[in-house]
């Protein structure tokens, strides 16, 4: 592909496209039954969790944003001159961009994400807004692992950007790989700077992933209207009821999809069957206490060394180092 004029590479590491069929076909003859989240996102999804990062009850977005504000400046100090900003998953560009006005004249900016398209416009963007910076995008499926080491990147340190509490959608294993493959492309005196969720009352936590406007749960019927349409499905949408659940024991929001009576359904020409108040698990958003964060930070094989969080303490933001 031609290299974009505004970008100083891109490189495009060809990720496999998930294979929607095989993971819904799986999921559905599994016991219990489930849904991966990544199928969420496609531009109807991407829309309706752009509208949950407005609602009233969703404090995440603006809790982490009004934290990056307040603590600029100590960012600004902890990274220091001239760093490399790279962004795994590069989803909104308000957050990068209050790190990257915060930090002290960065010397680049890597933004990675697994939607090549989507990926090369918000660079663009954000390559008009910071002329002087090194602009470069990755084409790349970030939980297989950051290859950087034959890009063309500005001298600097590197920060990893990882906001939004993305981590807390990977099981305690997951996210621990995902942790540790971050590491193996960081060198002595890079950071990670990451978003993690936090343990709240389950009142505040269920009312988060379930909203009275009800965008949630028309996020995640969502992966009914994409089975349907492209997976020739028969799901009738007004069978199922969007659940949220507190697992206290897995420290996690749990989503689901619950029958309301008993059903017979067919996805490519395959039938399956739910009872009635079975239910299709579609995401984990696990939820984290300063402890359980560090935890998993040093099994991962980092430092923490500073962590940050609003006066409600809601939301927190971590440095860690190798
Ligand atoms: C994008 C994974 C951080 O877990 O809060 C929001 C996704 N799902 N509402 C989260 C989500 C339902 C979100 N993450």
């Amino acid at each position: 592909p031609p290299v974009h004029a505004a970008l100083d590479f891109f490189d495009d590491q060809h990720p496999p496209a998930g294979d929607f069929l095989r993971d819904v076909l799986t999921g559905l003859a599994a016991t219990p039954k489930s849904i991966p989240p990544v199928y969420f996102y496609d531009a109807a999804g991407s829309a309706l969790f752009d509208q949950i990062t407005d609602l009233p009850e969703y404090y995440v977005t603006r809790t982490e944003l009004a934290l990056l504000d307040r603590i600029g400046p100590e960012l600004a100090k902890r990274a220091g001159p001239g760093a490399v900003v790279i962004e795994p998953g590069s989803g909104s560009s308000v957050k990068i961009r209050k790190l990257l006005s915060a930090l002290d004249q960065p010397a680049g900016y890597v933004g990675l994400d697994i939607s090549g398209e989507h990926l090369i416009a918000s660079c663009d963007e954000l390559a008009r807004d910071y002329p002087g910076l090194h602009i470069g995008a990755i084409c790349a499926d970030f939980t297989t692992g950051l290859s950087l080491d034959h890009l063309p990147l500005p001298k600097g340190r590197r920060i990893l950007f990882f906001p939004g509490s993305t981590i807390g959608n990977f099981e305690p294993d997951a996210a621990r790989a995902v942790l540790a493959s971050f590491r193996k492309g960081m060198r002595e005196g890079d950071a990670i700077l990451i978003g993690a969720d936090r343990v709240k009352s389950p009142q505040t936590l269920e009312a988060a992933y379930d909203d009275a406007q009800g965008v949630t749960a028309a996020f995640n019927m969502n992966l009914i209207a994409r089975i349907n349409s492209e997976l020739d499905g028969t799901l009738d949408p007004a069978l199922l009821k969007h659940v949220s659940v507190w697992n206290a024991e897995k420290s996690r929001i749990e989503m689901h999809l619950e029958a309301r009576e008993a059903q017979q359904l067919q996805v490519a020409g395959r039938s399956f069957s739910l009872a009635k108040g079975e239910r299709l698990h579609t995401e984990n958003s696990h939820k984290f206490t300063p402890e359980s964060f560090q935890a998993l930070a040093e099994s991962a094989g980092f430092d923490l060394l500073e962590s940050w969080s609003d006066p409600a303490e809601l939301f927190s933001l971590h440095w860690l180092e190798p």
